[in-house]
């Protein structure tokens, strides 16, 4: 057994304590009230979920495991040379609440290395795929199709303890996150590069061997890919793809069930396809104004999108309050390594700009940068330049999180989510 399955085996008894003992002593005391606004406005607020992963700050942002992002680009192993965290060490971080070693770190290298290989039957259903289908539905798809393979649903089928769950699920976890970059890599090889997959490099950590088989092998790029699949790893449970992820894991419907419904609630564009409509509004907007555009005609830009009754992508958040720390992580990469890209002056200038103007329109809680706004650009600098693509690798990413939090799922034995509806008339008799 690998040293991380052991490690986890060892938290399991302790957490399973802890809540068991908190459910019997103040199970009644309530944490939440919900009101009628929150019932109609997206259950915003109402704190009903429990996520261990990670929690979000409206002003701090998020903490993984209590560390918030400086900490853990300066806590977590890097990669021989390199200045940024490595994926592997926040998906141990995330699982276990501990920072790993380099050792830990390798070790889960080498185990996705080992269950990487992606099946021939995955391949022909890919292939089958109209190469105009979004790149989300093919990644979707692609793990539904693997869903075969559970070994959470044969043992299920054969009889299992309940207790005993987190032990196939964490099976499945590990084959699929070993699996999902090259899932995401040939499927960006088949639309966009002539149906020429690159094979994985097993010389290289997970992040790096992504970038590897997307086709570009500069070393900037691998650590961008590093750093882009740590920070968009997790952002507690309530956020669509977690919550769906959970929500369908918990009828006891295995991690590729779970997971393919969370990527498609990730497709949507108020959550991660924002990544893709940010730059493409960008792009538009470069293209409409020739070139980099003066702040004058920023301003009239953004408020002629908001004048049409859209939204600004990029910008504004459900729980945020402040510019996400994700976008400032970008942020800094950018300064370092593309300070004089034109799309990355542009959206340095919507930074200053956009805030202002959603204040003054007054509807949006939050007039800052989400972690949306910026992803795009530097993905566009390095050659990535296929914008339908970018949510693929925020779902490579969310992963990391969201099946974390499936194997504590089934390792605290969460019950089935079954929140009450009620309607309207209720409510109205309620009011009188
Ligand atoms: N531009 C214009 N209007 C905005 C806005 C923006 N960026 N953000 C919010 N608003 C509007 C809302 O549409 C809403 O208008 P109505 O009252 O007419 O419905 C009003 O302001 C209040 O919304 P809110 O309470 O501030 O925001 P919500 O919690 O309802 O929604 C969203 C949060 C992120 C969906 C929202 O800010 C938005 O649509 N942003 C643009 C899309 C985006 O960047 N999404 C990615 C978010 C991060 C994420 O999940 N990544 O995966």
């Amino acid at each position: 057994m690998s040293s991380l399955k052991d490690k986890l085996r060892t938290k399991i008894d302790p957490m399973r304590e802890r809540v068991q003992s908190l459910i019997k002593e103040h199970g009644a005391k309530s944490i939440s009230e919900v009101s009628i606004k929150q019932a109609y406005g997206g259950i915003r607020g109402v704190k009903a979920l429990v996520t261990e992963t990670s929690a979000l700050d409206p002003y701090e942002g998020i903490r993984f495991r209590g560390y918030n992002l400086p900490q853990l680009r300066e806590k977590l192993p890097k990669a021989e040379g390199g200045g940024e965290p490595l994926p592997e060490g926040i998906f141990y971080l995330i699982l276990t609440g501990d920072i790993p070693t380099k050792d830990d770190v390798k070790e889960i290298t080498q185990e996705w290395q080992k269950r990487g290989e992606l099946p021939d039957y995955l391949i022909e259903i890919l292939n089958s795929i109209p190469k105009d289908t979004h790149p989300m539905t093919q990644f979707s798809t692609g793990i539904l199709s693997l869903q075969k393979d559970s070994v959470f649903a044969k043992k299920y089928a054969k009889g299992i303890s309940k207790m005993e769950l987190w032990d196939p699920m964490y099976e499945d976890v590990m084959n699929l996150l070993a699996k999902l970059p090259a899932i995401a890599a040939f499927i960006y090889r088949k639309i966009y590069k002539n149906d020429e997959p690159i094979p994985p490099d097993n010389s290289l950590d997970w992040g790096a061997n992504f970038a590897h088989m997307i086709g570009i092998d500069k070393e900037e790029f691998k650590e961008l890919m590093r750093l882009y699949l740590v920070l968009h790893s997790d952002h507690e449970g309530g956020n669509v793809s977690a919550h769906t992820t959970h929500l369908v894991g918990s009828a006891l419907s295995d991690a590729y069930y779970a997971l393919s419904a969370g990527m498609n609630g990730l497709a949507g564009p108020l959550h991660g396809l924002a990544n893709q409509e940010a730059l493409r509004w960008i792009l538009k907007l470069m293209d409409e104004l020739g070139g980099v555009p003066t702040k004058d005609q920023l301003k009239k830009y953004i408020w002629d999108t908001l004048n049409a009754g859209q939204v600004i992508p990029g910008f504004g958040h459900a729980v945020l309050r402040q510019t996400d720390p994700r976008y400032t992580a970008q942020r800094e990469f950018a300064l370092k390594h593309l300070p004089d890209d034109e799309i990355f002056q542009v959206v340095n200038s919507l930074y200053e700009i956009v805030p202002d103007i959603l204040k003054e329109h007054g509807k949006a809680k939050n007039p800052w940068p989400n972690v949306d706004a910026h992803s795009g650009t530097l993905l566009y600098h390095y050659g990535v330049k296929e914008i339908s693509f970018y949510t693929v690798f925020f779902g490579v990413s969310r992963a990391i999180g969201v099946l974390s939090s499936l194997i504590w799922d089934r390792a605290l034995g969460l019950p089935i989510e079954r929140p009450k509806s009620v309607t309207t008339d209720w409510i109205e008799e309620q009011v009188k």
